[in-house]
Formats: structure tokens, sequence, C-alpha cells
């Protein structure tokens, strides 16, 4: 069976079908993206003109490392495209994002885009989001609170689970690149995206979330039969 980074590979790659010359292009975050711009950064070394604007510190830094030209979102103005991975694909193409801290930036650059498509190994096809904790990004001052709030509002949205303020790998608070913290909830279903995007941004001290509704156009899902590209039709 093919490995799951060679899927990654191969959807990143179809991506590239989509990409033209002259293009401006939001770069994504983890590691599917991160295929996503080496495979770009041939085709700019073989002569493709396009400018990449990066999801965050770490793709900028690829692609800085591998001379892919980039630009601020607000440098570049209006994408034509944007290539990014994603946790979860849902119906309709609702995702679940963040797994990596970068939904905040990830979402501002999805939004700048004519289209976003979503590249990933088949098995991040899901029926029901939820199964993968929800990221919310925060302002660190009063998280504590914040976090209580959030449990209310996940519960008036038809929820239930757990939240857990996210850690790095030393057992610090993991911060965003734009200095906030992540609380994940943990939910197994989220019945009702929408219901829950709204209740969500309600609660003061919320940045964002990693609930991406409305903004994929196609997803490009690779499995050990090849290459599955869907469309807002796709429900699982
Ligand atoms: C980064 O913050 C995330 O939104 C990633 O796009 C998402 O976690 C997918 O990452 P992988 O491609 O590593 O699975």
């Amino acid at each position: 069976m093919a490995h799951v980074e060679d899927l990654k590979r191969r959807a990143a790659a179809h991506a590239l079908t989509f990409v033209t010359d002259g293009m401006r292009i939001g770069l994504g975050t983890g590691s599917t993206a991160r295929h996503f711009v080496e495979l770009l950064a041939e085709k700019v070394r073989d002569g493709l003109n396009v400018l990449g604007v990066p999801t965050s510190v770490a793709t900028l830094e690829q692609a800085v490392s591998l001379d892919v030209p980039i630009a601020t979102l607000d440098e570049a103005g209006p994408l034509d495209l944007c290539v990014d991975g994603a946790d979860e694909v849902g119906p309709g193409l609702a995702l679940i994002k963040g797994g990596g801290g970068a939904l905040l930036r990830e979402k501002i650059v999805a939004s700048a885009a004519r289209e976003m498509i979503v590249i990933a190994d088949e098995t991040k096809a899901v029926p029901v989001l939820g199964k993968f904790p929800l990221p919310i990004e925060v302002v660190d001052f009063g998280v504590a609170s914040t976090e209580r709030l959030l449990a209310e509002a996940v519960r008036a949205a038809g929820c239930e689970g757990r939240l857990s303020a996210r850690r790095d790998r030393d057992g610090h608070p993991f911060v965003t690149d734009h200095g906030h913290f992540i609380i994940d909830a943990h939910l197994g279903r989220i019945p009702d995206p929408v219901a829950l995007s709204r209740v969500i941004l309600d609660v003061p001290g919320v940045v964002e979330h990693g609930l991406f509704l409305g903004l994929a156009g196609r997803a490009i899902l690779a499995g050990p039969d090849g290459i599955k590209v869907l469309d807002r039709t796709f429900a699982a």
C-alpha cells in the first residue's frame, strides 16, 4: 500500500495542474502543503512565474529556502488560488484546520483567494466533522474564563466534549505565530458546523476557529486507487 507521505505528495502534485503562469497563490501550512511548496519550487526553477503568500512562519521559511518568490498578503493583493491541507474534509467541503496552529493566517489567506483547493490523503474525508479536535485561537488574557465560556457555547450548539489548552513539547502553552493560545475542542461530532462557528465567534477573547466553511471549492484527495477531485457536492 502507498505510504501516506506518497499520497500527500500525489495530491500536492495534482494541485499543480491548477497553477498557471502569473498566479498569486496562498501557500498553506502542514506536511501536505510542504509537499506542494517543494513541487512548486521545482516548477519555479523551470521558469514558472508565481508569487506565493505563506500562511505561517514555517511555510515562509520553506519558500525562502527554495527560492519561491513570496510577498505578504497586502503586497500581493487578491489571490488567484490558495492550496492548503486540512485535518478533516466534511460534507460540502467544510473543513477542520489548525492542527498545526496556523489557522488564523490560513483562514485570512484562503478568504483572500478566488479559489481554495484542499490537498490531503483520502483518510481526511469524513461523513461528519469533529473527530479531530477543533482548534480555537484565543488571546492570552483571561484564557481560563474564555475556556469556560467556550464550554457553554459549544453545549449551546449541540456539541459535547472536553476543551483543553494546547501545550508545546515542553509543556508550555502553545503560542501561535500571532502570539495567541489555542484551545482544542474534543467534540467527537459537530452536527451543525455553522451554528457552532457562530457561537464560538460570539465569545470575547476568541480570535478565530478552525472550521473553514464555504471556503474550499475543491478537494484533491489521494488514495491507493488514485486521485479524487471533489467539489462542494461532496457528502462522504
Ligand atoms: C495547519 O495549521 C493546519 O491547518 C494544516 O493544514 C492541517 O493540520 C493539515 O496538516 P497536514 O497536511 O500535516 O495533515
